[in-house]
């Protein structure tokens, strides 16, 4: 008996070392193969926040502000929430801001190809289920829970629908190698039995589909999208229970501009008194994960987050400082349009992972780096470009070592 066990030991081992790579085939027999037997999870907590128990964070696409703020859909939603009118993205094209969006930076990132982040670098997963908060993602149209491939089209009609770009969670391996993380990113099917079943999780991320979100599109019809997804949700218990909504873009449209994006706060978090007023605070796609920190009382990634304003209600609740930009560099000479090198960068320059940064921000917070983090990093000789400070870099103003290929 010995000896099986061992083997099955051994096997057992080698499929989870490989999940990063199970699931990526795109063939429609491949695909409808491991829909049958696809594992889903629907894991539930109630861990209290400061300033909100939930957070839906739905990422519209390619928009600049004016545009989407002219849109009369997603005028009605902001009409209903806060409207942030000093948000940025964090570079071009659409993938780097999804990456940074849970990781902290984007690792040089400038294309929307295949990619998976390696598994030492960790994500806003790693603190959330640190305090055993339960997340998940809703694709819409991702063909079963888990599926790994770069696309996949509409079998209609041959359209775009689902893309991993636009997915966070799985460019990274510390997620897409666990099966169990691979059972909670799911399609928007599965959001609605989520809501049937009251088993939403704490944190979870939205995208509609190529269509739905604007990408395929225009704002228009992304604005009903969201209006259409969310007016409904506004009033459902089981959907609204001290929840934050954020809506957002990915990125600004027209390259040559400002990086500036639309953002609306929403849901019955806000505070009554805030419901129809405009932040011009400074954030961008990093805050989106202090915000969850500050709020949870999480630890850090140690990157881009330790810095990032906390959302202004949020703050005043958590005791955080809303510091307004004052780099060197103005903001108004900050377009974000383009990467700065590295490891994710396919045009060359600098490849080396930065480390995180391991000191804790004292001045800032009193949150700490997520001690598997800290063990990980311990002693690495890799750079390190983060500080506590608000400013971001961008291609025009490179971390030191990290200048873009011309
Ligand atoms: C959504 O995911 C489930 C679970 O894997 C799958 O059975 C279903 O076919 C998917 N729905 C769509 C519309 O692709
Ligand atoms: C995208 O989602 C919408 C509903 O939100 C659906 O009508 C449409 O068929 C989906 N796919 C494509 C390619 O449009
Ligand atoms: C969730 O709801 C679906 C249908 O809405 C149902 O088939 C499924 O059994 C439910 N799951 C749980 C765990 O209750
Ligand atoms: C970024 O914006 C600046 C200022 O408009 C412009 O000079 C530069 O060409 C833009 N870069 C890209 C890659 O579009
Ligand atoms: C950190 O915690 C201490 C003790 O609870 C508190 O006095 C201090 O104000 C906190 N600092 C910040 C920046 O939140
Ligand atoms: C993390 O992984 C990268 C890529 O494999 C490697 O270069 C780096 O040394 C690793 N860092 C640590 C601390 O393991
Ligand atoms: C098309 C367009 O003008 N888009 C917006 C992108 O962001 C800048 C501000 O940073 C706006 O002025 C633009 O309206």
């Amino acid at each position: 008996m010995r000896p099986l066990i061992f083997s099955a030991a051994i096997f057992a081992a080698s499929v989870a070392a490989q999940a990063e790579n199970t699931y990526t085939a795109t063939a429609t027999s491949d695909v409808e193969k491991a829909r049958a037997t696809a594992k889903t999870l629907s894991p539930t907590s109630n861990v209290k926040g400061k300033a909100f128990d939930r957070l839906a964070i739905i990422w519209l696409e390619n928009t600049d502000y004016d545009m989407a703020l002219g849109d009369p859909n997603l005028a009605w939603l902001a009409k209903r929430g806060v409207t942030l009118s000093n948000y940025h993205a964090v570079t071009h094209p659409s993938q780097p801001n999804y990456i940074a969006s849970i990781g902290g930076d984007y690792f040089g990132m400038q294309h929307d190809d295949f990619t998976q982040v390696d598994k030492n670098v960790s994500t806003i997963i790693d603190l959330l289920e640190d305090k055993g908060i339960s997340w998940g993602e809703y694709q819409e149209d991702m063909p079963y829970s888990g599926f790994e491939g770069i696309a996949y089209v509409n079998q209609k009609n041959g359209k775009n629908d689902y893309v991993r770009k636009h997915n966070p969670a799985v460019s990274y391996n510390a997620n897409a190698g666990l099966i169990d993380r691979l059972a909670v990113t799911k399609n928007l099917t599965k959001f609605y039995e989520d809501l049937e079943n009251e088993t939403l999780p704490q944190w979870m991320f939205i995208t509609p589909n190529m269509t739905s979100d604007g990408h395929d599109t225009d704002v228009s019809v992304s604005g009903t999208w969201t209006r259409t997804f969310l007016e409904p949700l506004l009033s459902d218990k089981r959907f609204m229970q001290n929840t934050l909504v954020i809506i957002t873009f990915d990125e600004n449209e027209t390259y040559s501009i400002q990086n500036r994006i639309l953002a609306i706060l929403i849901g019955d978090a806000v505070p009554a008194d805030l419901v129809g007023t405009t932040d011009d605070s400074y954030y961008n796609h990093y805050s989106e994960i202090a915000t969850a920190e500050a709020n949870w009382d999480l630890h850090t990634l140690g990157r881009f987050d330790v810095g990032a304003n906390v959302f202004r209600f949020v703050a005043e609740k958590t005791g955080d400082t809303v510091r307004p930009w004052s780099a060197d560099v103005p903001l108004a000479d900050m377009f974000f349009n383009y990467s700065y090198a590295g490891p994710l960068n396919d045009e060359g320059g600098n490849k080396r992972y930065p480390a995180p940064n391991l000191v804790d921000a004292a001045d800032l917070h009193n949150r700490t780096i997520l001690p598997s983090i800290k063990e990980a990093w311990r002693g690495s000789s890799a750079p390190v470009y983060y500080t506590s400070g608000l400013a971001t870099p961008d291609g025009q103003h490179p971390p030191e070592g990290y200048a873009p290929s011309e």
